[in-house]
């Protein structure tokens, strides 16, 4: 099964997303820990400012990782596609593969407590892009370039919505019920 967890900073995609893939039996893919483990000078000033990576060094980076043993029994994608441009050759590239999305979780949570989240994790991690002002265009990028994919997944009928607010395991308890008839 191929799920893509969706959301802003902070909402909890990496957290659930990781819990999911452990109860499916399907690897956990996070765009961001890809990017940190090999993303040079460039990608790192980037993440740094809040801002996205290039589409075409996502994509490459992403069907590579696509392509080992691991992924070929689904995988939960975290942090990717976001943007249209991605999620577009995501569903160009699973055509050719005669894969598929099956569900698309959504987690909301206000902007606060996601800032809020992100904050008390500088505290414990010290990721340099949790800091306020990163935090800021991260959720401003968010809003601008990622949120629209709401749309482009309701509309093929594959949006689940999930309340993200409140602790971890209240979260997981709502996705894995919203996710119960795919
Ligand atoms: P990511 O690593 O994806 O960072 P993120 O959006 O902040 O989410 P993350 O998964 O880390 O956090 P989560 O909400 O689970 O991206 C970082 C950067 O990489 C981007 O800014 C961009 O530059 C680049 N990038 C990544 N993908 C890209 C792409 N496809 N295209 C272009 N650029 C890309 O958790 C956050 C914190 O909240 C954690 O500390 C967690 O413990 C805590 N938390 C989660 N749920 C909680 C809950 N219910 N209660 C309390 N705390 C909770």
């Amino acid at each position: 099964m191929r799920v893509v967890m969706l959301g802003a900073p902070g909402s909890g995609k990496g957290t659930q997303g990781e819990q999911l893939a452990a109860a499916l039996g399907v690897p956990h893919v996070s765009s961001g820990e890809v990017l940190r483990g090999h993303g040079g000078p460039e990608v790192q000033a980037k993440m740094l400012a809040g801002e996205l990576v290039d589409d075409a060094l996502m994509e490459t980076v992403m069907w590579t990782r696509l392509a080992e043993p691991d992924a070929r029994g689904g995988l939960v994608f975290d942090g990717f596609p976001r943007d249209a441009e991605q999620a577009t050759a995501l569903d160009r590239h699973l055509m050719r593969t005669g894969e598929r999305i099956a569900a698309t979780v959504l987690l909301d949570a206000p902007r606060d407590e996601l800032v809020g989240r992100l904050l008390a994790r500088a505290e414990v991690q010290g990721r340099l892009d949790d800091n306020p002002a990163t935090i800021a265009r991260r959720l401003d990028v968010y809003e601008t370039e990622t949120a629209p994919l709401v749309t482009y997944y309701e509309g093929r009928g594959v949006l689940r919505r999930v309340d993200g607010s409140g602790d971890v395991a209240a979260v997981y308890a709502r996705m894995m019920a919203a996710l119960n008839h795919v």
